[in-house]
Parts: structure tokens; C-alpha cells; sequence
């Protein structure tokens, strides 16, 4: 028998910028994923912001700003994925009714911060924004789902990006508030579940992994002074929601990884130390303790960074604590001061392969211990109720008579069904998981559609050809039973 609690939340996840398309429909802004492009493993997408002006494009991913100056554009001869996506925008009702039929009980998505606030700054919220996102709710209600909501997912307002320099400016934080406390109180009887930021450890995180993999002084301290921006924004957020729904949830979002010491030389051990205070707890403990943790000053000190912080900014910190701490979760890392042979490759694998693991197309590990691990710690170290909500795998799918046979990512996704349940039975208070992609979408890493995680397939292409025609794969089938059995079935 499974562990799992009676109410386990089973489903899915997507983000807005992945899925909706509609990128000009319904009043909406432009965001800074409207002007990334594609990529591939060999060249990660977050090299493409397209810019007006004669160096054209610029690293994007991750930087929710542009260089000072510069301007987005968008160019006739450049495909933009996310500009049509899966056009969920238009297919939602279809959509939701392929999830209830599998038996979700939530689902993830996030809100287009640019379908609220076009530009991030006018006064009132666009009222068709509010409008699409009531139907959505209302539909995944309808259907029985709970809906987990992404505030802020990867999909910043352009304008703001622009003119504010990658959250280096304090305005951003207002501005941020305002977004959220409209969301609060427009759906505080339809949505019970929030994210604050996706994935907010990622500015640290990817830092040395993105651009040519040197970093300044000057690029930790404004990765630094955003967090702290951001970490402000969360917790004067959550104290906001708190105040309009008492009975709100409301989480931090972080990219969840392990990391291993490559050799049992004690330096390998602290090498990875680190880098998990680096890369997961500097921004767990900022989220979930409501304090910047006792190696933060090792930290800043290394690269002389110097934070501006307000008065009152870590009693809202302190006051603003989420209420749950959830997670994604792909892959484990292996850290070693010692040359070991093979590199880990693909975008955002870090570090040294791991010998006992094996890697998908795309160079992520595999490593379902590591999750029962990373639950397990990190419970201990918060105990707060815990979501796993992003793991898959990204593959590529092959079409045969109309349906895919996915044995791969059902492989995946029960071996990492069983670490959960691993680490509920050792005591973990885990409250839902939602797959990555439960329907096909565009990747963030690297814009593809080819990088499939889906039950649902979706006809479309990385050039962006197709019908946009949906269908069930094998998985569609397996996680329904195991979402009917509670997690007995895998
Ligand atoms: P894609 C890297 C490592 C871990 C999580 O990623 C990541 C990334 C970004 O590539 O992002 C999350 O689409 C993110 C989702 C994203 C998903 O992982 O590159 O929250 O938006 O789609 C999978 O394969």
C-alpha cells in the first residue's frame, strides 16, 4: 500500500508563456518571452532576446531585464515560439476536460502578469486578463480540479524589464505587490493555492551556467540585490493574501536539486555544501525562515557584495514566511574539486557526470533517491507542508497509429512516484504533486517542442507547423490509475 494522505493532490503543471500563445489577443502586454526565440541543446534559448538596435540579440533566460538602453523587438524573419505555444489560450475548455478525465485534483499554471498589467504599471487591471483567467478557474473548478497558481513564472512585463533593469530597482517591488493583491482578491473564493515566484533560486543557480560561464563581482551583486527585492516582494505578498484569505496557501517555488561530492575527499564534501547553500537553502531559508541564513555573509563576502536593504525589509521578510515549501525537481548535481573524467552536458546539468546515473537527450540526470532525499531534508529543515510540483521527463515522442508509447516516461515518473512515497512513509508531509508539461509545450530551456513531457500529445512542431490536435499517450493512461488507486497502482 502507497502512503499517500486520502487528499493527495495528483495532476499536472504548466506555465502561462508555455502553453496560452494568444501573445497579442485580449489586451495583452508584451512579456519578455514574447521576444526569445528557439534554440536547441546546442544552443539554449536563453542566448535569444531579439532587441531593436544592431547587436539583435542578447543572453535572455533567467534576466528578466535587458541591457541599459536597449529595447525588445520583434522581427518578421524570427520564429517565437511561445507566441502561439500549444494555444491553450483557445483550447482550455478541451484541455481541462482531458485532465479531469485522467483524474487531476489540481493543476499548476501561472498567470501572464502582462494579460493583468499590460505594462506593469497602469492603474487599473485589464479586465479581459481577469476575464480569461475567472473561465479557466471556474472550467478546472467545474471539473473538480483546485487550482495551484504561478504569479510570477519566467514571464516578466517587457516594459518593466526595460525600464527597470532586472528587478536592480525597488519600484519593482511595488509593482509586484499590486499585481498579486489584484489576484488575491479577484479569485480569493476560487483559488486557495499560490507560488510566488517560479523557481527563484535560479538567478543564483544558473548563474555561472549561463553567458560564457565567467561571473563578476558585478553579476552576483545583481543577482543578490534582486533576490532581496524579490524575497521583500514574496513576503510583503504573502502577509497581503493573508489579510484577504486567511485560508490561503501560499508557497515559494524552488528548482530543487542534490548535490553529491564526486570523491570521499572532505574538500569534495564541503565543495558541495556549498554549492547547495549557493544554489537551494540561501533562498529556502529567505523564503521559508523568513531570515537570510547564517553562511549568507560568507557568501556575499566572497564577491564583495554589499545589499541594500531597507529599514523594515527583514521584519516583512520574517512576517511575510510561506506556508508550504514546494519544489521542481529533474536531476541530482556531483560537485568535485578533482578532474573525473566526463563533464555533465546539456543545459543547466551541472558539474561532473554522475557514473551511477543515467542521463536523458538532453544531459539531465535521472535520480529518484535524490528526490527522497531532497524531501527529506528539506522537511527536516522547514517542516512545512511540502508539493512536489514540477518533475518529468523531457523526451522526444514518436507518433505511431496515433498515439505515442511513452514506456520511458512512465518508467520515469514511477520510480520517482515511489521515492515520494518513500519519504512519506518516513514522514514527510507531502500534499500534491504535479507532473512538468502534463500536456505538451514549448521548453523554457531551450523553446523546442520536440522536448515533449506530456500525457497529452500535442500536433505541433519545432518550426511550428501542425494541427494543434491532441492526444492521449501511453502515460495517459497509466497515471490515471495511478491517481484512481492513490498511488497503488504503478
Ligand atoms: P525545459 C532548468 C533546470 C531545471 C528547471 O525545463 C528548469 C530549467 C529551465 O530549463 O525550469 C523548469 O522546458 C521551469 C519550467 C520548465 C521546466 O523546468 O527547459 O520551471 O518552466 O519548462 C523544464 O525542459
Amino acid at each position: 500500500m502507497a502512503h499517500f494522505r486520502k487528499d493527495f493532490l495528483w495532476g499536472g503543471a504548466v506555465a502561462a508563456n508555455q502553453v496560452e500563445g494568444g501573445y497579442n489577443e485580449g489586451g495583452k502586454g508584451l512579456s519578455v518571452t514574447d521576444i526569445t526565440t528557439a534554440g536547441s541543446l546546442e544552443s539554449p534559448r536563453y542566448l535569444t532576446y531579439t532587441l531593436d538596435g544592431k547587436d539583435g540579440k542578447v543572453a535572455g533566460m533567467f534576466a528578466s531585464s535587458l541591457p541599459k538602453g536597449a529595447k525588445g523587438k520583434i522581427f518578421d524573419n524570427e520564429y517565437y515560439p511561445n507566441h502561439v505555444a500549444i494555444d491553450f489560450y483557445h483550447h482550455y475548455k478541451e484541455d481541462i476536460k482531458m485532465f479531469a478525465d485522467m483524474g487531476f485534483k489540481v493543476f499548476r499554471t501561472s498567470i501572464a502578469w502582462t494579460r493583468i498589467f499590460p505594462t506593469g504599471e497602469e492603474d487599473k487591471p485589464n479586465q479581459e486578463g481577469l476575464d480569461f483567467y475567472r473561465r479557466v478557474f471556474e472550467e478546472l473548478k467545474k471539473n473538480g480540479i483546485e487550482p495551484l497558481v504561478t504569479i510570477s513564472h519566467y514571464e516578466d512585463p517587457l516594459a518593466l524589464g526595460e525600464k527597470y533593469n532586472d528587478w536592480q530597482d525597488r519600484k519593482m517591488i511595488d509593482l509586484y505587490v499590486k499585481y498579486a493583491t489584484t489576484l488575491f482578491k479577484e479569485y480569493k473564493d476560487l483559488v486557495k493555492y499560490w507560488l510566488t515566484f517560479n523557481e527563484i533560486n535560479s538567478s543564483l543557480m544558473f548563474l555561472k551556467l549561463v553567458g560564457d560561464g565567467k561571473v563578476s563581482d558585478a553579476d552576483y551583486q545583481k543577482a543578490y540585490q534582486k533576490l532581496h527585492h524579490q524575497f521583500v516582494a514574496s513576503a510583503k505578498a504573502v502577509v497581503a493574501g493573508h489579510k484577504i484569505n486567511p485560508d490561503f496557501m501560499i508557497g515559494n517555488m524552488i528548482a530543487g536539486s542534490v548535490y553529491y561530492p564526486g570523491t570521499p575527499d572532505p574538500k569534495d564534501a564541503l565543495a558541495a555544501r556549498y554549492e547547495e547553500e549557493l544554489s537551494q537553502l540561501y533562498c529556502a531559508d529567505a523564503q521559508a525562515k523568513g531570515e537570510y541564513p547564517s553562511f549568507a555573509k560568507r557568501l556575499w563576502d566572497e564577491h564583495n557584495v554589499h545589499l541594500k536593504i531597507e529599514d523594515g525589509d527583514l521584519e516583512v521578510m520574517k512576517e511575510g514566511k510561506v506556508d508550504m515549501y514546494t519544489f521542481s525537481y529533474y536531476m541530482s548535481n556531483m560537485v568535485t574539486t578533482h578532474d573525473v573524467g566526463e563533464k555533465a552536458k546539456g543545459n543547466f546539468a551541472a558539474g561532473a557526470k554522475n557514473p551511477y546515473l543515467e542521463y536523458s537527450e538532453w544531459g539531465w540526470s535521472t535520480d529518484p533517491d535524490g528526490l527522497q532525499l531532497y524531501l527529506e531534508k528539506m522537511y527536516d529543515r522547514y517542516g512545512i507542508p511540502m508539493m512536489v510540483v514540477e518533475n518529468g521527463l523531457g523526451a522526444v515522442d514518436k507518433l505511431e497509429d496515433g498515439t505515442v508509447h511513452d514506456d520511458y516516461r512512465i518508467d520515469y515518473l514511477r520510480k520517482h512516484i515511489k521515492a515520494m512515497d518513500k519519504a512519506v512513509e518516513h514522514g514527510v508531509d507531502l500534499r500534491a504533486y504535479t507532473t512538468w508539461g502534463c500536456i505538451d509545450c514549448v521548453s523554457a530551456g531551450t523553446g523546442q517542442m520536440s522536448k515533449r513531457y506530456g500525457f497529452i500529445y500535442v500536433d505541433r512542431d519545432d518550426k511550428g507547423e501542425g494541427t494543434l490536435k491532441r492526444l492521449p499517450k501511453d502515460s495517459y493512461y497509466w497515471y490515471q490509475k495511478v491517481i484512481a488507486s492513490n498511488g497503488d497502482e504503478l
